[in-house]
């Protein structure tokens, strides 16, 4: 019998230490560039942001809910000159979003920045209360203002802010 238990303590552990190797990394953006803090985003960073949302229509008309954070929040926190720090030269700097596919689209930043604009950019990373699939996610643009989608980068890997000279 205690030959059992410290065989079950055995197994265990052996199986603990191996679900921990093998734990898949988390999925993540980076934001880099002409920032302060150049950082690799997961969910969990994310979620310790101010959570955002946006209620649209998709290209067939229905209605959706996406989660996320405002994509200003996410570039505030990487120290990206906006605010008041926006003027001057750095009017200047772009967005670049590039995503898994090779698809890439530009903002400038006044278009995302809140003392420019009502216009509320989402990242979102959650759909009609689901986290966002493969095909779409895990991040993703929804940029409600644009009256086409063509903006709404879908898998998201990497933003890069960039001076356009
Ligand atoms: N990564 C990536 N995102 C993308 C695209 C793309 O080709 N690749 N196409 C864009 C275009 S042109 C449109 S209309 C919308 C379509 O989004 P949907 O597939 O959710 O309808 O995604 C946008 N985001
Ligand atoms: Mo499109």
């Amino acid at each position: 019998m205690k030959r059992l238990v410290l065989l079950f303590i055995c197994i265990h552990f052996i199986a603990g230490v191996h679900a921990q190797t093998t734990t898949t990394p988390q999925p993540y953006f980076t934001v880099e560039g002409e920032v302060v803090r150049p950082l690799k985003w997961t969910k969990d960073d994310l979620l310790k942001l101010k959570p955002a949302e946006a209620k649209v229509k998709d290209r067939e008309g229905k209605e959706h809910t996406y989660k996320g954070v405002r994509l200003a929040d996410v570039l505030d926190s990487a120290g990206v000159t906006l605010g008041g720090n926006l003027r001057g030269e750095n009017l200047t700097k772009y967005l670049l979003v590039q995503a898994a596919d090779g698809y890439e689209v530009i903002f400038s930043l006044p278009e995302i920045d809140p003392e420019f604009t009502n216009q509320i950019i989402v990242l979102a990373y959650e759909v009609d209360g689901a986290s966002l699939r493969k095909v779409e996610g895990p991040f993703r643009l929804v940029v409600p203002h644009d009256k086409k989608q063509a903006r709404w980068v879908r898998e998201i890997r990497s933003i890069k802010v960039l001076f356009s000279k």
